[in-house]
Formats: C-alpha cells, structure tokens, sequence
C-alpha cells in the first residue's frame, strides 16, 4: 500500500515534464518498497494541483495571508498570492487577475457560455462587424493608451519603435507572472489607432509585422536565451481590444485557452499572406472570408449567428 512514508522515500531522478496549463509536473525517481531496508524502486510520480473547492471559494480567498502586487493599469490589477504561514517559497500558490471595477461588458466576457462557428464574409464585416468596432468607447483602450503614452508599465517595456505609423511596444501581458519562463506571455502593441484587426492589415504593414517579429526574438535571446524558433507569435480574430497587438508565447506553453484554430491566425501566416498577396484592387484581408469562434454572450453574436442560419451551404 502507498502510504506517506514512502512517499517522502522517493528519491529524485529528473523531472520527466512539466505542464503549465495543467499544472502538473512528472517525475521519475525511486522509492524503497520496505522504507529504509527494501529495494529501490522505478517509480514515476505526477502531482497535479487539485481544482478549487467549489463549496468553499470565499474561505479560499479569506486564507490569502499576503500580496505582492505586479502591476496596476487603469481597473486591472494583477498580482501573486500566498496562503497560510509556511516557508516562503519562492513561487506563489496563486496568481489574481483583478478588474474593478468591472463593466457589464468584461462581466459577459469572463462568464462561461456556449460557443458557435460564424464565417464572415467581407460583406458581413462591413455591415455588422465593422459598426460594432466603430461603437466601442475609448475608455475600454484605456490600458492601451496607458502603455502607448508611458503613465503605466513604463519600467516593464522590452523594446520600443516609437514611429506613430509602424512603431510599437513590446512588454509583458498581464498574464505572465513575470518570473516563470514555461509560460513566458509578452505583447506586442501597435503605436498606429488605424489598425483595429487583421482586417485592417495591408502590404503596407509588413515592415511592422517584420519588426514585431525581429525584435521580440532578439529581446528573448538576450534577456532569457530563447532561441530562433523559440517563440509563438499570434493574432486574435475577434481579439478584445480593438487596436492591433500580437500576442508573444514561449512556442512550449501550448494549449492556452485562447490559442485555438478559430480563435488565433500566426503572425507568420498572416505575413506570408500579405507577401503573397499580387491583387492590385482590394487587398486579402478586405477579400477573404474569416471563420471564427463566438461566445453567445458576445457582442456580435446574435446577429452573426441570425446570418449564418440564412447561409446556403
Ligand atoms: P486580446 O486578443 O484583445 O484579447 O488580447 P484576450 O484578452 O481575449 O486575449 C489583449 C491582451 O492584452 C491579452 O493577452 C491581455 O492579457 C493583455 N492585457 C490586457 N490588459 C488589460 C493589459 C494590461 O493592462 N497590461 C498588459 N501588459 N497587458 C494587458
């Protein structure tokens, strides 16, 4: 029978992966089948972090026994928690996002809800996608300016163009901790308000797509040795925030929620799209048609959804 004690015999070989998003780590090592007299024994061990007890979520909250705050921009905060005494070890038992306070619109944004495919046509960009990014107010891109202007997250900026045509910024997202490079999370900010999304990227654009690109591989290898290749470059379509950024993964934190085919298009395809791209009239991304996960409590759901039942397949 497995008990505690053999448990605490286990002896350390190496680490046989580690995972992120599941929180979980493999080890291989041994243990001693009779505690100190037995043979030692191949054994694989996996620990995992159990989900959040459901029924005791406040407690959870209450049993914080200190803070460190990362970073404060606009309403969100994020910062790294700790609970109960203990040895203070160096990694936190929690990341909290915090927004507050909260809209209606990050409400419906963070509530778990069922998902559809829609497929937008130009047509159905210029009639229903197109009026819904040119309704959402400037205070939802209040963070954004934020960064763009250097009143928050100055000291955290990893590299600038400062051109307000094709500059950006590159700097951490808001879900990195900072600290842990298997989920190394840097974005890539335009300085230009004229690019919302991808449907807004011409030819013209490519030397920033280029640079984007260029700059956050050299940042990576010198400041944390990330090699060619080492990094995961994507775009959101429909992204959040309306102004163009590029999300920047190490190329091993996989599986993240938001990465999925429907929900993400790589920097390079988008590029190579754009370098192939021999149409004098108008340019692939006003031509083609984008396929795209919606969650039913979003914005442009219902009349994406109304459209797509008329579709004739
Ligand atoms: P998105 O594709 O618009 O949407 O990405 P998503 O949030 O659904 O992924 C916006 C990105 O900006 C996300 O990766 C956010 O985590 C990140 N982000 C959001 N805020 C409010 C901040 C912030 O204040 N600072 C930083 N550094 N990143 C942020």
């Amino acid at each position: 029978p497995m008990d505690l004690e053999a448990l605490h015999s286990f002896l350390l070989e190496r680490v046989l992966d580690q995972d992120p998003v599941t929180r979980s780590v493999t080890l291989l090592g041994t243990i001693r089948s009779d505690q100190t007299s037995g043979p030692a024994v191949p054994t694989i061990v996996t620990l995992q972090k159990t989900p959040f007890d459901q029924d005791h979520l406040l407690e959870r909250l209450q049993q914080l026994e200190r803070i460190q705050t990362i970073e404060g921009n606009d309403i969100y905060h994020w910062v790294l928690g700790w609970f109960g005494q203990g040895p203070l070890f160096s990694s936190a038992d929690v990341k909290i996002n915090i927004i507050s306070p909260a809209t209606e619109d990050h409400i419906r944004k963070h509530s778990s809800q069922r998902h559809i495919m829609v497929r937008e046509t130009p047509d159905l960009y210029a009639q229903i996608t197109k009026p819904y990014i040119d309704s959402f107010p400037p205070s939802r891109t209040q963070w954004v300016l934020n960064i763009l202007d250097h009143v928050t997250e100055e000291d955290q900026i990893l590299f600038e163009d400062p051109s307000p045509t094709d500059g950006f910024i590159i700097l951490p997202d808001l879900k990195w901790d900072r600290k842990n490079l298997d989920t190394l999370y840097l974005v890539a900010i335009a300085h230009s308000p004229s690019v919302k999304s991808i449907r807004d990227l011409r030819k013209s654009h490519l030397s920033m797509l280029y640079s984007i690109r260029r700059e956050a591989l050299r940042v990576a290898k010198a400041r944390w040795g990330i090699g060619r290749g080492g990094l995961r470059f994507y775009i959101h379509y429909q992204p959040s925030y309306y102004r163009f950024h590029v999300h920047i993964v190490t190329v091993e934190y996989s599986n993240l929620s938001r990465m999925n085919v429907g929900e993400a298009h790589l920097l390079e395809d988008v590029i190579s799209l754009l370098e192939t791209d021999v149409n004098d009239g108008p340019t692939i991304f006003e031509r083609m048609t984008l396929t795209y996960v919606l969650g039913e409590l979003h914005g442009l759901h219902d009349a994406m959804k109304h459209h797509g039942e008329m579709e004739q397949w």
